[in-house]
């Protein structure tokens, strides 16, 4: 049990004490009479260390925040929800590990996370064999939806849901942008990941077919920091802007290298590189990123979120996935008010909570949570940011035309 956990057990324990003043000799906390609330689990697995920490922090506060709030309102009679969270370390095995420690807490009936596709490949089928739900507010590979062919779609996974659109959505919604700004030359470079492969081919399918042109397509490691090489590649296919797939921890330095080596074109990626530090390790003004969904600040439908968040005091921001994992975890406490209202334990209520969360549907922060018959949101909104005077403004939100 970590920190928070701790802090969350104490806040149900509080407002069991509550509820049950007056009403019999309590036994032991959160016991009188005879009856006690029963504990079930909500899991987190992203990164909570590491260079993508930032993202994974904010997604972790914001599910601790929904928990605590529906323990306050008492959401699920005869029952306290605690979370778990488990550091991925933005890694596939690490993250495998985590899935498994977690299925193997018969309290745990739900998880929100991964932060990266490339770990909810190994994730996932660990939580579906032990029936467990699964949310992630910031997995964008169409594939774990769809499966590997998107022409013939499959879902691989019944427990797999998302809040997040795909990169189905996100990579067109960045080439019909560059195309509108009038940018028809582009080098693309990913780090071979999931996430980084697949936005570059959704892309470079949508800005061919608009009539853009692809003039380099390269390659970098995800932990290299010297690109030099890529850089003197693609400098000499003279793009009018670079389409990066991958993550800011290098998306920032490859930008700042490409400038100074008089490559001064925009790089451009998707969310994985919306976050400050992708500025604070090099990128630049002119830089873009789209995002998922409208800015949060501007949502009416986020205030209560936003609000509530910085009354709670997190030492992190909510990032760029904050709102999606909140709306995460209360589509999991959405269903769980189904399943848990007769099981007699956590374990026992896991393919329930599946089954009830398939049809969730809640005005959320981010907007409308709900999810196809893929387990995909039905919410596809957008957004371009720009960097101006050394920060990140929003330039468009919409949905894919
Ligand atoms: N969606 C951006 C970063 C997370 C991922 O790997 O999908």
């Amino acid at each position: 049990m970590n920190k928070r956990t701790y802090k969350l057990a104490g806040v149900a324990v509080l407002a069991a004490s509550l509820a049950f003043a007056g009403c019999g000799a309590r036994t032991d906390a959160g016991t009188t009479g005879g009856s006690t609330a029963k504990v079930a689990k909500i899991g987190v697995i992203a990164p909570m260390s590491g260079g993508l920490s930032a993202m994974g922090l904010g997604i972790k506060n914001s599910v601790a925040l929904a928990i605590k709030q529906a323990n306050d309102q008492k959401l699920i009679p005869g029952w306290t929800l605690e979370m778990a969270a488990e550091d991925d370390a933005a890694t596939p095995d690490v993250g495998k590990n985590a899935a498994t420690k977690l299925a193997s807490d018969d309290q745990v009936v739900g998880v929100v996370g991964t932060l990266n596709s490339s770990v909810a490949q190994v994730v996932t089928p660990v939580l579906a064999s032990a029936n467990i739900v699964q949310v992630s507010p910031a997995n964008t590979n169409p594939s774990l939806t769809k499966g590997a062919d998107l022409t013939k779609p499959a879902r691989p996974y019944a427990n797999y849901f998302r809040t997040c659109t795909t990169d189905a959505v996100q990579g067109p919604f960045a080439a019909q942008y560059l195309l509108g700004a009038g940018i028809k030359k582009v080098a693309t470079i990913h780090d071979k990941k999931a996430y980084g492969q697949g936005l570059v081919d959704n892309f470079t399918t949508a800005f061919k077919a608009g009539g853009g042109t692809v003039v380099a397509a390269e390659t970098i490691n995800p932990d290299d920091s010297d690109f030099s090489a890529v850089i003197a590649k693609v400098k000499s296919a003279g793009p009018d802007a670079i389409y990066y797939g991958g993550e800011y921890p290098q998306a920032g330095p490859l930008s700042k290298q490409a400038k100074a080596a008089g490559l001064n074109v925009p790089l451009m990626g998707g969310d994985g590189i919306y976050d400050e530090n992708f500025i604070k390790l090099g990128g630049t003004n002119g830089d873009l990123a789209t995002s998922v969904g409208a800015p949060v600040e501007t949502l009416s439908s986020a205030k209560a979120f936003v609000d509530a968040y910085k009354a709670a005091g997190y030492a992190e921001g909510y990032s760029a996935y904050g709102a999606y994992g909140y709306d995460a975890a209360n589509a999991i406490i959405a269903a769980l008010k189904t399943s848990l209202a007769s099981a007699t334990d956590a374990k026992s209520a896991r393919a329930a909570t599946v089954t009830a969360i398939a049809s969730v549907n809640f005005d959320g922060a981010t907007g409308k949570v709900g999810f196809d018959q893929y387990g995909d949101a039905v919410a596809r909104v957008l957004t371009v940011y720009k960097v101006v005077g050394g920060a990140w403004k929003a330039e468009k939100t919409g949905e894919l035309k």
